[in-house]
Parts: C-alpha cells; sequence; structure tokens
C-alpha cells in the first residue's frame, strides 16, 4: 500500500504516449516526456559537457550579435520568449533590445515563476508578465502590451526537435501569437561533421545515456512499469535522408515487462525512438521558416559554421504566382 502512495500521480497523456508509443510498430515516446525534474536537471548537465557545443556557441554568438541586433531593433519592443528563459542567453538578448516588456511563456508554472523571479533580480526595472501556457497553440498576450511591436524569441535550436510539418505548424502559430509586423530571433543548429554530433549526443561521461534512460525509470516509478533499465542502452544515430540525430532505447537481449498492467516484448537490437534533433544547412531554415510566413532578414552564425541565429519578420500574406 505505501509503495502505491508513494508513485508520483501520473500525467494520463503520459500513460496515453507511452502505451501506444510502445505498442506502435516503429516503438517511440515523445521526447517531451524525457523532461521530468530528473530528466530536466539532466538536461543542464548536457548543457555543461564539453561534447555539447550548441549551448555555448548560441550564447557566445549571442553576445557577440548583441550590438548589432540592438541596432537592427527598436526599443520599446515587449519580448515573448517561447520557453521559461531559464538560460543564460536571455539576459543577453533583453540588455541587447532594451525591451519595454518581457513575456516568457512556458507550460511549467513552477519553472516559470522561479526563472522570472530570477530574471527580475536581474533587470528591476522591466516590467515581466509570466504566461503559463502551451507555446504549441496559439495564445493571447497580456493585454498590457497589445499595443507594443512584438519581438519573438526561440533560442536553443528547440525548433530542431520537431518533425518539419510540426515545426511548421508552431512556426505559423508564433505568427499568429505576435501578430502583424512581429519578428523572431531563433537559434537553429547547423549540419555539420558526423563525428561532432554523435559526441554531442553521446558524451563520454554517459550523462546523454542517462538522460535518454531516465525516461525507463519514469516510467517505471509513474506507470506502475516493470522495464529492466539495464537491459537496455543508450543510442544516439545520424540520420542523413532526414538530416537529425536521433535517440534511441536499444534492447541488449530478448525481454518482456509490464506497463501499466499491459504486456511488452523486445527482442535485442530492437528501439524505443525518443528524440529527433534536426540539423539545418542555409537553405533549409530559410524554406522552414518561409513554409510558415517567415522571411529571414538576418543570419548570423559562428566562425565554424556550427550554429545560426536567424532574425526573421512575419510576412503580410500576399498573392504569388
Ligand atoms: C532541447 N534540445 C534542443 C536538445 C537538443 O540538442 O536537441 C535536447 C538534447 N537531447 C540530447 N541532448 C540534448
Amino acid at each position: 500500500m505505501a509503495a502505491v502512495l508513494d508513485r508520483p500521480k501520473a500525467d494520463p497523456a503520459f500513460r496515453e504516449d507511452v502505451l501506444a508509443g510502445l505498442s506502435a510498430p516503429i516503438p517511440a515516446v515523445p521526447a517531451r516526456w524525457l523532461y521530468d525534474r530528473r530528466g530536466s536537471e539532466l538536461f543542464e548537465e548536457i548543457t555543461r559537457l564539453p561534447e555539447y557545443y550548441p549551448t555555448r556557441t548560441e550564447t557566445a554568438l549571442l553576445e557577440r550579435i548583441s550590438g548589432e541586433l540592438g541596432d537592427l531593433l527598436d526599443p520599446g519592443q515587449a519580448v515573448v520568449e517561447f520557453g521559461s528563459g531559464s538560460s543564460a542567453k536571455t539576459p543577453v538578448l533583453l540588455r541587447a533590445v532594451a525591451p519595454a516588456a518581457y513575456i516568457p511563456i512556458d507550460i511549467s508554472g513552477d519553472f516559470l515563476r522561479d526563472s522570472a523571479e530570477a530574471l527580475a533580480r536581474l533587470c528591476p526595472n522591466l516590467a515581466i508578465h509570466p504566461v503559463e501556457a502551451d507555446f504549441m497553440r496559439r495564445l493571447d498576450l497580456p493585454a498590457a502590451v497589445a499595443q507594443m511591436p512584438k519581438l519573438g524569441f526561440f533560442p536553443g535550436s528547440t525548433i530542431g526537435n520537431l518533425v518539419a510539418r510540426t515545426a511548421v505548424d508552431l512556426l505559423r502559430e508564433m505568427k499568429e501569437t505576435l501578430g502583424e509586423g512581429s519578428r523572431l530571433v531563433i537559434g537553429m543548429d547547423r549540419i555539420k561533421d558526423v563525428d561532432v554530433l554523435l559526441r554531442a549526443y553521446d558524451d563520454a561521461a554517459g550523462v546523454t545515456a542517462a538522460f535518454n534512460l531516465n525516461l525507463l525509470h519514469r516510467i517505471n516509478a509513474e506507470l506502475d512499469g516493470t522495464i529492466p533499465v539495464d537491459a537496455f542502452r543508450h543510442r544516439a544515430i545520424w540520420n542523413d535522408a532526414l538530416s537529425r540525430i536521433e535517440m534511441h532505447l536499444e534492447a541488449l537481449r530478448d525481454l518482456a515487462f509490464t506497463v501499466d498492467g499491459r504486456n511488452f516484448a523486445f527482442k535485442a537490437g530492437e528501439t524505443i525512438h525518443t528524440e529527433n534533433s534536426h540539423k539545418y544547412g542555409y537553405r533549409d531554415s530559410r524554406i522552414l521558416l518561409r513554409a510558415a510566413g517567415w522571411g529571414v532578414t538576418r543570419e548570423w552564425t559562428d566562425d565554424k559554421q556550427w550554429f545560426s541565429i536567424l532574425l526573421a519578420e512575419a510576412e503580410p500574406p500576399r498573392f504569388a504566382p
């Protein structure tokens, strides 16, 4: 009885995604379930790994271009960040563009409040309006910023975790949320040497492996699972045709387990697909943004051309041949 009471309450959407995903012909669980408390801590650790170049490359690039960004963007805008803004990048952008207001949007209320409080200490004169919502859907911004020009901020190459169709849907929703005449600063990871990519997603210290395997621990804890976690290993694969790193959990032997009373069996070598991280070439990022109604006006990249920050403008609807 105590064990049942101690079990964290399962999110019904988590149960549904896991049961459907494990029964699918190509087993897969949506990547968003990697981020429970432990998963989020492990992701923070990943961002500090020597092999994981995106976070430090993007932050350094943002610092390098902050003067130019400040020249290109008028002060007094409302900066809308898609994600809670807990990273070091947010203060860099805010210092560069001197906004009148800052609106972080995140689905996790606790995370949102903590990062908004930390930011308020750093920028005491900035009006901060946190919005607890799923930014994958169109949403209404606070009335206080209705008349201000809007600048969206979507760093971290989070867009890369979505397949193209979903990425375009999200970018279109962002355009709707931000409105006519708005702009967007977005970070996108570039295609590069496969060894560099594989090391970034399969680090020597095994932090990414722990991040991926944590999903199985979470299923066991929250969905009454009996998955033998030690019988799975983390795999990072470069899928060249789809231009993405894929994370999988591979069964090391034939095995069987239950989740929420349902039976599952895996043969040695079979995998559960847990994440995609798409990488974009110069033209790819433009096509993706254009498909959602955003025109790229500037792009900056680091010396190695490993990571890009793009400035895009919401394009008015127009007839085209
Ligand atoms: C959050 N996202 C941009 C990370 C990425 O690089 O795709 C997630 C990640 N997965 C493994 N390492 C990092």
